[in-house]
């Protein structure tokens, strides 16, 4: 534990009381299927039934315990890389995906459940997240948000003035940094120069933690325990889970390229679902019949989402030129006018 300017850093407190049976229960649950759909949605990828895919293999401990230790009511402003926290949401999987098939809107409906679109633009969706929750906030309402964020956005200037306009108005906002250690090739040492990324909260004169993204238990505690002082007037909160990306960025990347041989390996030894599974075995919360069953669930979870991946409707390309202008400028209704032909031509055709 350390202390920087009034505010503790400190690394995790291992002394909490245990989560009860059936919550434990759910988070292996929810990590076991948050595996499968890693795996599902990676081999859609390669199958060519969608445009991309930012795997979270690897980091579905920070994704489903984060998710599990807010409230329903709650919002979460995700990044691309979150498809796991939305299908722990409670999210259809195929609406999950339906932003990495190239689809123009988010596939589902973001106040409905109560999550912002997945955000592709860096650390944007933490201004969003600062900015709901001081409404929030301001209107007396009880809602606490999380933003989710990666290691090497904390380098772009949405966060900083995220963080400071945050703790600021005493903003209730849970700001979550998955730190796996990598942006696209960029290695955390070339990003930062600080300690930790947990440290920069002090800056802001927030409280930081800094907890091991790998062990799902630690994950929940210090998101509920941010959560609740964030509800109850006391601020945001900066979590640095420190976890590992155990695929490439995207599959349009290749992680050889950068990566010191046998680190894989070495994180791979520290999988955060063979690490809770393990735990839960010796501790008898679970039975080796009970992991089976939920192996199963896993399966056909995968099973029935491919089943179901190539039926959702197809869409009409002209819905490009919609909802954004009232009136499309000349050089779109150009544009608009030439698909509309090769469309019609195409259709002849057929
Ligand atoms: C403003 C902005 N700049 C650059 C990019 C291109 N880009 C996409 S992902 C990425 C790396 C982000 O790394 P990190 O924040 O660590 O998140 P991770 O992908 O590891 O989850 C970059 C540079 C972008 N999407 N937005
Ligand atoms: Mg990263």
């Amino acid at each position: 534990m350390s202390v920087l300017s009034g505010y503790e850093v400190r690394d995790a407190t291992p002394a909490r009381p245990a989560l009860p049976t059936e919550l434990r229960r759910r988070l292996h649950r929810a990590m076991v299927v948050g595996r499968a759909f890693n795996r599902q949605a990676t081999a859609f990828s390669r199958q060519g039934r969608l445009a991309v895919y930012p795997s979270s293999r690897g980091q579905e401990a920070c994704q489903v315990g984060s998710v599990l230790a807010v409230r329903p009511t709650d919002w979460l402003f995700p990044t691309y890389r979150e498809s796991v926290a939305l299908l722990t949401r409670g999210i259809d999987p195929v609406e999950v995906l339906s932003l990495f098939r190239g689809d123009r809107h988010c596939g589902y409906n973001p106040r409905a459940e109560h999550t912002a679109p997945q955000c592709t633009p860096l650390a944007t969706q933490c201004l969003h997240a600062a900015g709901l929750a001081d409404a929030a906030r301001m209107a007396g309402d009880p809602v606490v948000a999380l933003a989710y964020i990666g290691d090497g956005a904390t380098s772009e200037g949405d966060f900083h003035e995220a963080l400071n306009y945050a703790a600021v108005r005493r903003a209730p906002v849970v700001f979550l940094v998955q730190n796996n250690q990598y942006a696209i090739s960029v290695p955390l040492a070339k990003q930062t120069a600080a300690r930790t990324l947990a440290d920069k909260a002090a800056g802001y004169g927030m409280p930081g933690v800094r907890v091991d993204g790998n062990d799902v238990l630690e994950v929940y505690h210090a998101v509920r325990e941010a959560a609740d002082r964030a509800r109850s007037g006391g601020g945001p909160t900066l979590v640095e889970a420190v976890t590992y990306r155990l695929e490439a960025h995207t599959n349009a990347d290749d992680d050889s390229r950068y990566r010191p041989e046998g680190e894989a390996e070495d994180w791979a030894d520290r999988d955060p679902v063979v690490r809770l599974e393990e735990r839960l075995l010796a501790e008898g919360v679970l039975d080796t019949e009970a992991v089976a069953e939920v192996e199963a669930a896993a399966t056909a979870f995968a099973a029935e989402l491919s089943a179901r991946f190539d039926e959702s409707p197809r869409r009409d390309p002209m819905e490009l030129f919609q909802h954004v202008y009232h009136q499309l400028p000349p050089h779109l209704r150009e544009q608009a006018a030439r698909l509309a032909a090769e469309l019609a031509a195409a259709h002849e055709e057929e």
